[in-house]
């Protein structure tokens, strides 16, 4: 069994495959704490997780005018300054589950917590790539860095994955080659010992346990960029897509969804109000301004209180323009409406750039089901 070898993982986690190893944390659990310690952090694992010595650990730098360049991970740690980065990781195919409920799609039925926050330290890809022989005039030929995995399928074929040079090298892109997360050295199941984290990007291209870096003329030919993690129309089919007419997933759109109640909860009249709980977040470090909340199906309007830390209320001072990386949790109490039997509370989010979430799934339905960021509905009874 080639999964025998797999880490331990938390009970209370949510299991969407066992080989591999896919699972979310209870929805709840995610607005529990700003940041998201490992044991709860979502895991998406398409093989098994490989063991990889650190003694001997060499990641490989190629395609750069000086030829290959080999970095040990003691390399890594002294040779480059540590830089630490909060970021929040999303799977392309969070809340799948909804667009099930459209029409049938295929993947792994993702509820609403394929979705993490964590702050990863590690060297910038910009400084290694540099080390490695970067130059401008590299942009003349180059145009994307590829990434393999070290976690490979029967036939040797590892998980690979590519990102475009201009965010690789970019002073402002924050990619790491990140050897912590939350101050202590990567889980197994997040990449030990190195794992690319590509901020404001969706969770495919932050390749784990990471071997290779290649830099090319061409995107990564693996699977999962060619013929994975795209989107398509509403009415693609499978007998009609064609994987080559749509870009691969690289920034992701406006999120937000509740975490608190659950859909199905019961609230009793005599509490007189409900505090409604959740996450917001943007792809490409576009920052999330606002998010709104109704408890009446989208008639009616509250604006949720914002948070990026665990300490008090405030949200700390925004972060540069375009480097949002983490995302919001957020809250809001409103009185229960006095005729109600039944609550549709309703919660959307607006990023800095004015871009909003669609306020029903059908019409961004699409056969893999990824990209699911409609307005999130929860269902609750009150008891008289
Ligand atoms: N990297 C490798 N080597 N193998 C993988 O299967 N899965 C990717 C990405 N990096 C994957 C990988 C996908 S699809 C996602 S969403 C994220 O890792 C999940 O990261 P996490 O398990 O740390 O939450
Ligand atoms: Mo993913």
């Amino acid at each position: 069994d080639p999964y025998s070898s797999d880490p331990e993982r938390h009970p209370v986690l949510r299991i969407n495959s066992l080989k591999p190893f896919n699972a979310e944390p209870p929805p709840e659990i995610l607005s529990d704490s700003y940041i998201t310690p490992p044991a709860f952090f979502f895991k998406r694992n398409h093989l098994p997780v490989p063991q990889v010595d650190p003694a001997s650990y060499q990641l490989h730098v190629e395609g750069l005018p000086g030829g290959s360049l080999m970095l040990s991970l003691q390399d890594l740690k002294t040779r480059f300054p540590k830089y630490t980065v909060t970021a929040t990781l999303q799977c392309a195919g969070n809340r799948r589950s909804e667009m099930n409920k459209v029409k049938q799609v295929k993947g792994l039925n993702w509820g609403i917590a394929a979705i993490s926050n964590a702050t990863w330290s590690g060297a910038k890809l910009r400084d290694v790539l540099l080390a490695a022989g970067y130059g401008p005039n590299v942009a003349q030929w180059a145009q994307h860095v590829q990434f393999e995995g070290l976690d490979a399928d029967v036939t040797g074929t590892s998980y690979g994955a590519s990102i475009p040079l201009n965010k690789a090298v970019s002073e402002d892109g924050d990619v790491l080659l990140a050897y912590e997360m939350n101050g202590e050295e990567l889980p197994a199941d997040h990449g030990f010992p190195v794992r690319v984290v590509v901020p404001g990007t969706v969770g495919a291209r932050n390749v784990k346990w990471l071997g290779k870096i290649i830099v090319s003329a061409d995107e990564s030919g693996s699977h999962w960029q060619q013929n994975d993690y795209k989107g398509f129309s509403p009415g693609t089919d499978w007998d009609t897509v064609d994987f080559k007419s749509a870009p691969a997933i690289q920034e992701l759109p406006i999120q937000s969804a509740i975490t608190t109640p659950a859909d199905g909860a019961v609230v009793d009249r005599s509490e007189e109000e409900v505090t409604v709980k959740g996450y917001a977040w943007s792809g490409g470090g576009r920052e999330v301004v606002r998010v709104d909340v109704s408890l009446d199906g989208g008639k009616t309007w509250h604006v949720a209180r914002l948070r990026t830390n665990d300490k008090g209320q405030a949200a700390e001072p925004s972060p540069p323009p375009g480097r949002a990386w983490a995302w919001k949790l957020w809250e809001v109490t409103a009185p229960l409406p006095t005729e109600a039997q039944e609550l549709e509370i309703v919660c959307k989010a607006v990023d800095n750039s004015y871009n909003m979430q669609p306020d029903t799934v059908a019409p961004t339905w699409n056969l893999r089901g990824v990209l699911s960021n409609a307005w999130h509905r929860v269902k609750v009874t009150i008891r008289e």
